[in-house]
């Protein structure tokens, strides 16, 4: 039986509630901010987060509603521009604590630290949204408690794709059986399982519904799991 020596945990729905009352809105801010008359409201986000992340979200919603802009020579530039806006939208909102942990996580992330065990992220979201996350949400050096901070761009293919969690164990050095990944919807989960991480999923708003086959434990968040409990999750056998 392989020890648990890493966590690896997604970041949008799993380490906090994100995507409704954090991206939505900034995106929408930066489609203002614009003059676009885009906007996305609770429901149309959650289609639109099939796609993960949102530069490419942002290229798959032209794509079915504004094909003039698409047709414009720096449609490309415009998607960067907008992007960069939403982010900045984004990081504001984190500033002003507007965004906490879902529970559990805190107090799990100390536990496994206290534990020995090794902390990394493997997300598609902006590396910026990351850190700023963990510093205002967690603690103000939480950033170094992460050995690996895998994330945005800096993998050819996004979730589900397995590029993300790949590049995370590479940076780890420890077999994908030595980790577990911790993850909210059914893009993650597959992402995790390609690269053959044993994976346990807290559903999140938007992916209560996300069929989870192959995850070691589905459960509805981390405000109940001890330390003790995810050694056991990570051991349990799947056929
Ligand atoms: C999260 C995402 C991200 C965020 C937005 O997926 O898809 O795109 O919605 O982040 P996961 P950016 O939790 O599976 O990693 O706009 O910075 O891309
Ligand atoms: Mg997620």
């Amino acid at each position: 039986m392989t020890t648990l020596q890493a966590l690896i945990f997604d970041v949008d729905g799993t380490l906090a509630e994100t995507e409704r009352d954090g991206h939505r809105p900034a995106f929408n801010a930066a489609f203002r901010d614009a003059g676009l008359p885009w906007r996305w409201d609770v429901e149309t986000y959650g289609e639109l987060l099939a796609v993960t992340g949102g530069k490419e979200r942002l290229r798959f919603y032209a794509e079915r509603h504004d094909l003039d802009f698409l047709g414009q020579p720096n449609a490309d530039e415009r998607i960067k521009v907008l992007h960069a806006a939403k982010t900045r939208h984004y990081l504001a909102m984190l500033e002003a604590g507007q965004i906490p942990l879902r529970p559990g996580v805190a107090r799990l992330i100390a536990e496994a630290r206290a534990a020995g065990v090794r902390l990394a992220i493997a997300t598609t979201t902006t590396p910026d949204n990351v850190t700023t996350l963990l510093r205002t949400a967690l603690a103000p050096d939480a950033s170094a408690w992460f050995e690996a901070i895998g994330a945005g761009d800096i993998v050819p293919h996004k979730k589900p794709a397995p590029d993300i969690y790949l590049w995370v164990l590479d940076r780890l050095g420890l077999p994908a059986e030595a980790c577990l990944a911790i993850e909210d919807s059914a893009n993650g989960l597959k992402s995790a399982m390609a690269a053959r991480l044993p994976t346990v999923v807290t559903r999140s708003v938007y992916t209560a519904d996300h069929d989870f086959t192959g995850a070691q434990a589905v459960l509805p968040d981390l405000g109940q799991v001890g330390w003790s409990d995810l050694v056991l999750i990570h051991q349990i056998k799947k056929s």
